[in-house]
This record gives C-alpha cells, sequence and structure tokens, in this order.
C-alpha cells in the first residue's frame, strides 16, 4: 500500500486484528539484521517509549543515497513493541519518520498498526536557493531534517547567481562572496543529509546568471561588469567562445565534484539574456561559421561542451527547460515554465524533473501545489494553470499569470513521451527570503508537495491534508505557528494585533517581487528590472515577512460556529485602536471593516458579500485571506 508522505493518518492505520495496546516503557532496539547506525541514531532521536523495535534492514547503507535505490519499508506494531523492515537503509529511515509522525500526533498504542509503504516518485527534491540571500549552515540542516520528516529525498543548492557566489572555490576565491560556506560546511551539510537519506545535488548556473562571476572576472565575458544588488533577468553572460571559459569551468566543476558526491550536477541554464550574445560580431560569426543557427543554438553548442566536462567527471546533468533544444545534449531537465516544457522534454525521450506548480516564492496556498499531479496530462495541468486566473485568490494577479502563456509556445501535443518522468522538486527562490524567514515560507507549504510526489495518484482529497496539515506544522522543526508567534512579537505586536495579522496573507505571484510598476511593465512586454521594489539590501523585518504565506486561521472561518463568528467580528471591529507598523495600517483598517460588516450581517442578515468582497486587497503588499473563506461561509449559512 502507498500512503502519505505528510502524515500518516490517513489512509493508512488499519487495526491489527489481534493488536493489544502496547505496554512500552523504554524503547530497546532488536536488530533482526545486521546493527545499521543510521536507524539506531535516528530512533535515539525518537521521544517516545515504543518497547521493543525489531528492525530487520537487508541492506546496511554506508554512502550517499541515489536515485532509484528502494526506499520501501514496512512497520507492524506487535503486543510489546514495534516491527520495522526495509530492504534498505533508505527505507528503513521512512519508516523512523512515519513512526515520528504516529508518535507525535497519535496515540501509538491505542493504534494496532500495519504499514507497507513506497515512494510513488524517485525524485522527490527541494531546491534552496542560497545566492540572493545567503541561507546559514544551521537554517539548512534544519530543512534537511523537515524534509526527511516529510520522505523528501533531493535537496538542490542553487549556489550561484548575479547576486552571490556561496561555493568556496580554492581556485578562484575572487568569484565567492563573503558570505559563504566553507568547504568543511557543505560536507557536513552533505553528511547530514545522506544520515537522513537525502541526495545533495549542487547547481553552478552557466551561462546566464553569472553577474557576480563576471564582476570579478571580466575575461570571461564581453564586457566590463558591475556588481549587482538587484533582481531580475541581467546581461551578464559567459563568453561561449573562449577556451579560457571551458578550462574555469572544468577546474571549478572539479572542485564541485569533490564536494558534492551525487552522481547528478545542475547546470542551470535558465534565462539566459540574448543582448550580449547577439551583439556580438565574434560570436555571430562564430554562429555562422559552427551553423549554429542563434543564440539558442549556441547556448546548445555551450551546453554540449559543459556535459563533455561533467561527463568526463562521472557526473549526470541537469539543466532548467530553456535547455531544450534539437542540438542540445541529452540531459535531464527540470520543468519550470509552466506545464508544457514537461512533455517537450519527455517527448524527446529525456528524463524530467516537474517544478511548474510547485513554486513556493509566489505565496499560494498549499492546495493548489497539493492538486498539481505531475503525471496529469498536459490538457488537465494547462487547465489548472488557467483555472488560477478565475479563482477569486489571484484576481489581483490574474494579468501577470496570463502573461505566462507565452510559455507553451512549442508545446508538443503528447502521442509518444518516451522519457521517464523522475519525480518533481519544489522551489524557494530567495529574493524575499532569508536566514530568519526562510522556516515559515518553506515548511507552511512543504507537505503539500512532499505529499503529491510521496503518495498514491488518487491521494487528492485537500479537506482531508489540511487536517491532518495543522497538528504537523507544530512538530519541530516546522513549528509554524510559534515561530511566527515569536517573529511577529518582536516587531512589538501584542497578543490580539498577532491573532488578526494571521487573518492577513502576502500578496500572491510575483507582486511583491515585481511591485506595481515592474508588474505592469512585464504584462506590456518590457519588464523593466530597475523598477522593482527590492534588492538584495531591502531588510526582510516586516509582518509580511514574517507571516505564513497561507492563513490557516482564515481557513478555519469556514467551519466556525456563529457565536464565535459574533466574538471575532466584535475583536476585529476594535483593530483601529491598536498601534499599527506603518504597512500594516491599511489592511488591519480593512478587517475592521470587515468586522463591522460581519456583524451587521449576523444582526441582521443581510447580504454583505459585495462588500466584504470589496475589501480583500491588495492593500499594499497584503491581502485580507480572511475574505473568501468568510464569503464561502456566508455563502453557505
Ligand atoms: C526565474 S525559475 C528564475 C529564478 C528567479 C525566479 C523568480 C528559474 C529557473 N529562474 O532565477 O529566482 O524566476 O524571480
Amino acid at each position: 500500500m502507498n500512503t502519505d508522505a505528510a502524515c500518516p493518518a490517513t489512509p493508512f492505520p488499519q487495526r491489527v486484528a489481534s493488536a493489544v495496546p502496547l505496554q512500552a516503557a523504554t524503547t530497546e532496539i532488536l536488530w533482526q539484521s545486521a546493527e545499521d547506525p543510521r536507524i539506531a541514531a535516528r530512533l535515539a532521536e525518537l521521544d517516545a517509549d515504543l518497547g521493543q523495535v525489531r528492525v530487520s534492514v537487508d541492506a546496511v547503507e554506508s554512502g550517499v543515497p541515489q536515485l532509484d535505490v528502494d526506499e520501501s519499508y514496512t512497520l507492524e506494531t506487535l503486543s510489546d513493541g514495534v516491527r520495522l523492515q526495509a530492504a534498505t537503509t533508505w527505507g528503513a529511515l521512512h519508516a523512523v519518520s512515519t513512526l515520528r509522525q504516529i508518535c507525535t500526533l497519535h496515540d501509538l498504542s491505542a493504534h494496532g498498526l500495519s504499514v507497507e509503504d513506497h515512494p510513488r516518485f524517485s525524485w522527490r527534491g527541494l531546491l534552496v536557493d542560497v545566492a540572493r540571500h545567503f541561507i546559514p549552515l544551521d537554517v539548512l540542516l534544519r530543512v534537511v531534517d523537515g524534509m526527511a520528516l516529510l520522505k523528501m529525498n533531493v535537496l538542490h543548492l542553487h549556489l550561484t547567481d548575479d547576486q552571490g557566489f556561496r561555493f568556496p572555490s580554492a581556485a578562484f576565491p575572487e568569484l565567492v562572496s563573503d558570505e559563504a560556506y566553507g568547504v568543511a560546511e557543505l560536507s557536513m551539510l552533505v553528511t547530514h543529509a545522506a544520515d537522513r537519506g537525502i541526495r545533495v545535488v549542487p547547481e553552478i548556473d552557466v551561462p546566464g546568471h553569472v553577474q557576480s562571476w563576471l564582476a570579478a572576472r571580466p575575461d570571461w565575458g564581453l564586457h566590463e561588469i558591475d556588481p549587482t544588488r538587484r533582481f531580475g533577468v541581467h546581461k551578464a553572460c559567459l563568453n561561449p567562445n573562449d577556451e579560457a571559459v571551458y578550462a574555469a569551468l572544468t577546474t571549478l566543476f572539479k572542485e564541485v565534484a569533490a564536494v558534492f558526491p551525487d552522481d547528478y550536477v545542475h547546470i542551470g541554464g535558465d534565462e539566459v539574456h540574448p543582448a550580449w550574445w547577439s551583439e556580438d560580431a565574434a560570436l555571430q560569426a562564430f554562429i555562422e561559421e559552427q551553423g549554429l543557427g542563434d543564440v539558442r543554438g549556441l547556448q546548445a553548442y555551450f551546453n554540449r561542451r559543459v556535459h563533455g566536462i561533467l561527463e568526463r567527471l562521472g557526473k549526470r546533468v541537469v539543466g532548467w527547460d530553456e535547455v531544450l533544444h534539437p542540438g542540445m545534449p541529452k540531459l535531464t531537465v527540470q520543468n519550470w515554465r509552466g506545464a508544457t516544457t514537461r512533455d517537450r522534454a519527455l517527448a524527446d525521450g529525456l528524463a524530467c524533473i516537474v517544478s511548474s506548480g510547485f513554486y513556493l516564492d509566489l505565496f499560494y496556498p498549499a492546495d493548489v501545489h497539493y492538486r498539481y499531479d505531475i503525471a496529469l496530462s498536459q490538457a488537465e495541468l494547462t487547465a489548472q494553470e488557467d483555472a488560477l486566473q478565475t479563482d477569486l485568490r489571484f484576481q489581483h494577479v490574474a494579468d501577470g499569470m496570463a502573461w505566462t502563456r507565452q510559455w507553451r509556445d512549442g508545446a508538443v501535443e503528447a502521442e509518444s513521451l518516451s522519457g521517464r518522468l523522475l519525480g518533481g522538486e519544489a522551489c524557494l527562490w530567495s529574493e524575499l527570503v532569508d536566514g530568519a524567514t526562510l522556516e515559515t515560507r518553506l515548511f507552511s507549504r512543504l507537505p503539500a508537495v512532499a505529499e503529491r510526489f510521496w503518495s498514491a495518484a488518487g491521494t487528492l482529497d485537500a479537506d482531508n491534508f489540511y487536517a491532518r496539515l495543522g497538528p504537523l506544522l507544530a512538530m519541530p522543526p516546522f513549528v509554524i505557528a510559534l515561530r511566527e508567534e515569536s517573529q511577529l512579537q518582536a516587531l512589538g505586536l501584542n497578543a490580539a494585533q498577532i491573532a488578526a495579522a494571521r487573518y492577513l496573507e502576502p500578496v500572491k505571484w510575483y507582486a511583491r517581487l515585481l511591485g506595481e510598476t515592474a508588474l505592469a511593465a512585464r504584462i506590456a512586454g518590457s519588464e523593466m528590472p530597475q523598477a522593482r521594489p527590492y534588492t538584495c539590501d531591502t531588510p526582510l523585518n516586516r509582518v509580511v515577512d514574517f507571516l505564513s504565506p497561507e492563513s490557516l486561521s482564515a481557513r478555519a472561518l469556514r467551519d466556525m460556529e456563529v457565536s464565535e463568528l459574533e466574538q471575532l467580528a466584535a475583536v476585529w471591529t476594535r483593530l483601529e485602536d491598536e498601534a499599527w507598523p506603518e504597512d500594516v495600517a491599511a489592511p488591519a483598517a480593512a478587517l475592521a471593516e470587515i468586522g463591522r460588516l460581519l456583524a451587521r450581517y449576523l444582526q441582521t442578515g443581510e447580504d454583505v458579500r459585495g462588500e466584504i468582497g470589496s475589501l480583500y486587497g491588495p492593500h499594499g503588499e497584503y491581502m485580507i485571506a480572511a475574505v473568501p473563506p468568510l464569503l464561502e461561509r456566508l455563502a453557505g449559512s
């Protein structure tokens, strides 16, 4: 049986017919096979008395995990303890994660339990962008712990970009940002991850997204360029017709391979700005001479060269979906620009990792990610993309979302898709995320993605998922509500303000990142990154930064008793009496007005839905998350 990743409460815990309550005072491991130190360590961390844990692991693994290892396991409660069986350490580690969830969220002793579990996809990843904002090692270690609890198995580190270079190159120290990891730190991360069944895949993004490199090494590009703190697509690009560039990449990737033992290396390849290459006479002559066609063909040439370098290092290579081209080497394609690049990759016989639908930087609620099943047909997935534009929650960004339809150019109709769907990756780009804000941003929605990648295709009941999500998010290392509360307290909010702020959410999609001017420019077809409101130096220290992107308080309004609604309405009407941070004053006033409208409805039965709906937002960078569930609640009552 295939079961849930996020919380194994459903559907699997089945009462074993003869189960008697567990009478355990201590946990004692009885090895039925060779002792497995990794399993012993994880079991020792469980804060529970499990009795005798009989562990049988056919293949005890001491190295790093790889794609396609056997991750299946079985668990069973016995009268005096638990039986855990797995073909490999990797499967046994998942069994311990399941046990940890059960011990925390349920009463193990009351459950006769029989679980037979395995993942649906073997690549269940998370990208963390450590380049735009540096993410300290201790945060990454907790990210790994959270991934392990969700049975995810690939941490993709986006190590380099225009704004930062976080890999500690000894050969090219001039590239390395002031804030970067040490080799020992990265090795510790790799070990910490492997001990939890997680691979670490490094990304060195080339040939675009390299302004940080070229500011230090202009000889690898075509023009002198300053360092940048701005976001957006930059023109800086490596010179693809310079042997010194390939020599440097050979040296750099050797260093990367020495630190990251995984079979895969990611070479980026996204958003290569055409300006430098198309305006350079020598490169145009090179394109002509080599019959490459255009700058896209030139990127395919570059990719073939880089693929060759990595192949000689024994690596397999992943690239973003812009690498798709008739002249491309055999790369694994990571889809991100909407659903259709998945089928373009699969139609070319390539392996594919799906990330469109799982962008955690877009502030989407979990249900959006939860229903995006990566094995659905292209037509079903594009229909889901289109549906977001008519979803009330995304009305304020519907025009921007419609702009992404251009990504469907070149879509193929699936006649035969011979490539392999390896799995998927959630992505957390960090323009608006730093070490202090990452965990709330990430863990609030990651369980939805993890469950999508692990569980059976039919596990799609969002209400059921949300019923399990709240308790799960209270577990370490997630502790969403606790972290949110202490960070809002540190901003000076009192308890009433924190409770009210929990009915707000950040605006959706790229509305924060682009701001009004750049958003309008993008829709009009001329992106103006200089008009973006945020840079690397903008402090991420306001309420909007610490709030969970999805308000579970708001969701709970759908089922609230009338008496509770009355109390809430009364509390909201008084919100303007509080001293609010400047950017929260407007949404707080709107919530107060909604309180008055709700009170009026509850007293008179008058239809106030139109007025409540008109207060939804945006109010600066906030939406009143309470509005959509309230409208639903009022429609139903
Ligand atoms: C596009 S997604 C990018 C990233 C940005 C993201 C959000 C992808 C492969 N490239 O460099 O962080 O948009 O702005």
